[in-house]
């Protein structure tokens, strides 16, 4: 259905017509990706041949001349790095280059490197096939060529294939059609003529004002409205260019070692927590003088928190206010339906304003949505447009649609599409197994979109080249990924992207926009230079997660890159840069005030309806407890709650984020009893002390605003193991009736022989030597073998409430937990078991401050309700 309108420009390239031959490396696009990898190539003397669909170099900016198009990333920083020369004599006319003179760049650039004769344009790769006989790629091109290649790069850009309309009727239109992705070479007159844009992403967005200003009416289709800034084009800002003049090379290197590819200031400050006042003069300022980088990171949280990115919408909503005279298209104008920076941010010259103008309408299709397109303009279901030109700017198969637009089969016949058939499967976003010496340039799970991509582009490159050249050098002569290693990679992707917002909105990241493509974050959130760090570690542990074969040699590097929950990570590395000492190491008393600091210092957790703070009667005199209750009418069921901290440390405070929200997620009364602590008074008065209490509660339900009979068992940790033995204290003493036991991170057993407490015996906040210190505060040897300090030793597990039990991945304690759920389930207690990848023993309870706990949160909250679910009459 695309009308290519490509005309040959000064594309002298390399001899199209040679037949059947065969270079050490073939490259698909001569985009600044294919262009920058090809000069790369010539310089490690590796013979190249780079094929491209268009008739000259630019590969995104040689289709996307569509009126008003330019970068929205300052040219500065949009550009290349890697020769200084270039960098230093190339002049930016603009802040943000129109598109022409990004074009006329690249064609610089490639006349200054003689790259053309190198590249065979007006010419695609149809298929590529790997030959496991002969270790090479065998491609076919749309010139009926056959051409093999040891090497196969897909530098085929992130937004390159545009998305095929989905409106009916888009055939039978006989006026002009023009697609923003494949504007006419000789550019298009739209002076006098009814004008109808379909679309308001980016590409519509910096063309409709120039379509406006020109044409007779203009009509824009909105299904969704977009995020837009001010461009506030005009010359190099004075800051830039005081930074470059500090030093170009270090500007450079900064920018490498930045998050998304830009330097800027990043805060550290929530947007919730400074006043009305200076959070809108921060954004006014970042408005005014900033990019759409600067914008999103104002604030830390913009990304993560959906309240302090409700802040910044409509911040930007009130400026579409602000700027378009009638209302209704004003607040039609306004996004809603997705969080800012979850789409990326557009940025404009004059779009808003453009709808003060008499001859430009808004159609906001989700009031009128399009029934079909006619021969002479587009039906709504409720009225008929005329039109002369109808505009698609209607997006892209972005990031994975033009990779497998080519056939691309690897080893044993696997077709790159049916392997990425539920989404793209990548090792890095750079390479996928199975398909052996075949690279990506910006793939799916790396940084590309989300950063400046000459940035991205260049690190990938030098990645590659390298790694070419690493092969070479050892005498190998193929590499590709394990399994392992990609599906730990997808699995860091997706949990990156899970402690964000980007998940939440239908935006082309996630295929969203495409009918059928299957929903996957594409791009990797982890940022530049989290990711090059990356890149250069698995390199530096000899080439980690790949798999590389020469002549006589297989050199396989299994495993896994990234395992830890990228917010648990960083929490990692924060903790090991304040150089704590170790709880081990001081007495109870300091550990206690050591724990309560930190405790101090972490985030509140949500409002509940009440917390009443009371005493009940414990095994050796009173104990507090602090109660929990929903904000729901009661009267609700009740958990029996024990806390953490090895039975030395705690306290109701020290648990009090989870209890809180626990209880709001699972719209039951949280009790949460302070037993006594070791070493003051060792076993077993703290689990007398947990039983004595559970057995309080239940007697004093209703007087609690609970449900009588309706009561359960939970804790964390010692706490755990403080529930698991109160459920057995329960059966073995005819009551009170338990309805289910919650156990997160459960000391089951006294037993260090477990491969958990070899695997996480350090570094990850509880310690195997911790441990030895919780239990050796706590009971003495003889006394940890019974089951009222290790409930997995129980004679019977049989006749339990039913359970879940939580164990993560990296935590001592993980295999006993486990081993306590399988017991359980094997005397024939109904058990939920939730393994956690990439948690620590910490990890879950961080109630708002690590993200990626909170499914598993929600998880041990449907757990409660479903244990009372079968239990509460109707
Ligand atoms: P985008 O951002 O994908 O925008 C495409 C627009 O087209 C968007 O507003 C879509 O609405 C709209 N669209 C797509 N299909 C339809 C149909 N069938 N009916 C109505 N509207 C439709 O592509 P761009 O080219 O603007 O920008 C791509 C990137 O290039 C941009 O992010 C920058 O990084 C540079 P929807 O939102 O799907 O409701």
């Amino acid at each position: 259905m695309l009308r290519e309108n490509d005309v040959s420009t000064n594309g002298s390239g390399a001899d199209a017509t040679a037949a059947d031959v065969d270079f050490d490396v073939v490259v698909v696009g001569a985009g600044f990706a294919g262009m920058y990898l090809l000069h790369r190539l010539r310089g490690l003397g590796l013979s190249a041949r780079v094929i491209e669909a268009g008739a000259d170099v630019g590969g995104t900016w040689y289709w996307n001349r569509y009126p008003g198009a330019r970068c929205d990333i300052q040219s500065v920083d949009y550009s290349y790095s890697f020769d200084a020369e270039l960098d230093e004599t190339w002049q930016w006319t603009e802040k943000y280059a129109p598109q022409p003179e990004i074009l006329r760049y690249a064609q610089h650039v490639a006349d200054k490197h003689d790259l053309r004769r190198d590249i065979q344009f007006s010419t695609r790769v149809e298929s590529a096939v790997w030959d496991d006989n002969d270790s090479r790629w065998q491609l076919r091109t749309s010139d009926g060529n056959t051409i093999t290649s040891r090497f196969y790069v897909m530098a085929t850009g992130c937004l390159s294939m545009p998305k095929e309309v989905d409106i009916a009727g888009t055939d039978r239109f006989t006026g002009a059609v023009y697609f923003t992705s494949r504007w006419p070479h000789e550019g298009v007159d739209l002076t006098g003529k009814r004008v109808g844009v379909i679309g308001t992403g980016s590409s519509a967005i910096q063309s409709i004002p120039v379509m406006a200003a020109q044409a007779a009416q203009l009509t824009v289709f909105q299904r969704t409205p977009n995020f837009s800034m001010p461009a506030n084009n005009g010359p190099i800002p004075q800051d830039k260019l005081d930074a470059l003049a500090k030093g170009r090379p270090q500007y450079r290197e900064a920018a490498r070692w930045s998050g998304a590819g830009v330097t800027v200031d990043i805060s550290t400050t929530s947007a919730l927590a400074v006043s009305d006042e200076e959070r809108l003069a921060k954004y006014e300022d970042v408005w005014e003088h900033g990019g759409i980088i600067q914008v999103i990171n104002s604030y830390m949280d913009h990304l993560v928190n959906p309240a302090a990115n409700e802040l910044l919408c409509e911040f930007v909503r009130n400026k579409i206010r602000a700027t378009v005279k009638d209302p209704e298209t004003a607040e039609a104008l306004c996004p809603k339906t997705f969080p800012i920076g979850t789409k990326r941010l557009c940025v404009d010259t004059g779009y808003y304003e453009t709808f003060n103008r008499e001859n430009v309408r808004l159609v906001d299709l989700r009031v009128h949505p399009i029934s079909t397109i006619t021969e002479s303009g587009i039906d709504l279901v409720d009225e008929s447009l005329e039109f002369d030109v109808i505009v698609f700017a209607t997006g892209f198969d972005a990031m994975t649609g033009a990779i497998v637009g080519v056939d691309i089969a690897g080893r044993d016949g696997l077709t790159l599409k049916d392997a990425w058939s539920e989404g793209p499967k990548t090792y890095l976003g750079l390479m996928a197994a199975r398909f052996p010496n075949l690279f990506m340039i910006t793939g799916p799970g790396s940084p590309s979109v989300l950063s400046n991509m000459m940035v991205s582009i260049e690190q990938h490159v030098d990645w590659i080249a390298d790694c070419i050249d690493n092969l070479r050098s050892a005498g190998l002569s193929t590499i590709e990924p394990t399994q392992t290693a990609v599906d730990g990679w997808v699995q860091h992707v997706n949990d990156y992207a899970d402690i964000t917002l980007m998940p939440q909105a239908n935006s082309w990241y996630m295929g969203a926009n495409v009918p059928g493509k299957p929903r996957v974050f594409l791009p990797y959130a982890g940022g530049v230079d989290r990711y090059r760090a990356i890149c250069n570690e698995i390199v530096a542990d000899d080439y980690l997660g790949f798999e590389r074969r020469g002549p006589s040699t297989q050199r396989v590097n299994d495993g896994i890159v990234c395992r830890v929950q990228p917010d648990v990570q960083l929490m990692l590395e924060a903790m090991a840069a304040m150089n704590l000492p170790t709880m081990d190491s001081m007495s109870a008393s300091e550990a206690r005030d050591f724990s309560n600091a930190i405790a101090a210092q972490r985030a509140p957790g949500p409002d509940v309806g009440e917390i009443v703070d009371g005493v009940l009667p414990g095994a050796g005199g009173d104990l507090n407890y602090r109660l929990y209750r929903p904000a729901s009418p009661g009267p609700h069921p009740i958990v029996a709650y024990f806390h953490g901290g090895g039975w030395v440390l705690g306290s109701f405070d020290s648990d009090d984020p989870l209890c809180r929200d626990l209880c709001v997620r699972s719209d039951a009364i949280f009790v949460s009893v302070d037993y006594r602590h070791a070493p003051e008074v060792r076993f077993p008065a703290a689990a007398d002390d947990a039983f004595a209490a559970t057995q309080w509660i239940a007697d004093n339900a209703a007087a609690l605003g609970g449900i009588p009979g309706e009561l359960a068992v939970a804790g964390w940790s010692a706490g755990g193991n403080l529930a698991a033995i109160v459920a057995q204290l329960a059966r073995d003493s005819g009551g009170p009736r338990l309805v289910g036991q919650l156990l997160l991170t459960p000391v089951t057993d006294s037993d260090f022989s477990r491969a958990s407490y070899t695997e996480n015996a350090d570094g990850y906040v509880l310690t195997t030597a911790l441990m030895r210190w919780f239990w050796d505060h706590y009971a003495d040897p003889d006394d940890r073998i019974s089951p009222k300090a290790a409930p997995i030793r129980a004679e019977s597990l049989a006749d339990l409430p039913p359970a879940m039990i939580v164990t993560c991945e990296f935590d001592p304690l993980r295999d006993e937990g486990d081993a306590y759920a399988e017991a359980l389930a094997a005397a024939g207690v109904p058990v939920r078991h939730l393994p956690c990848h990439g948690q620590i023993h910490t990890s879950i309870p961080a109630v708002d401050m690590l993200l990626s706990g909170a499914p598993i949160r929600a998880e041990m909250a449907a757990a409660i309700r479903g244990f009372f679910k079968a239990r509460v009459p109707a």
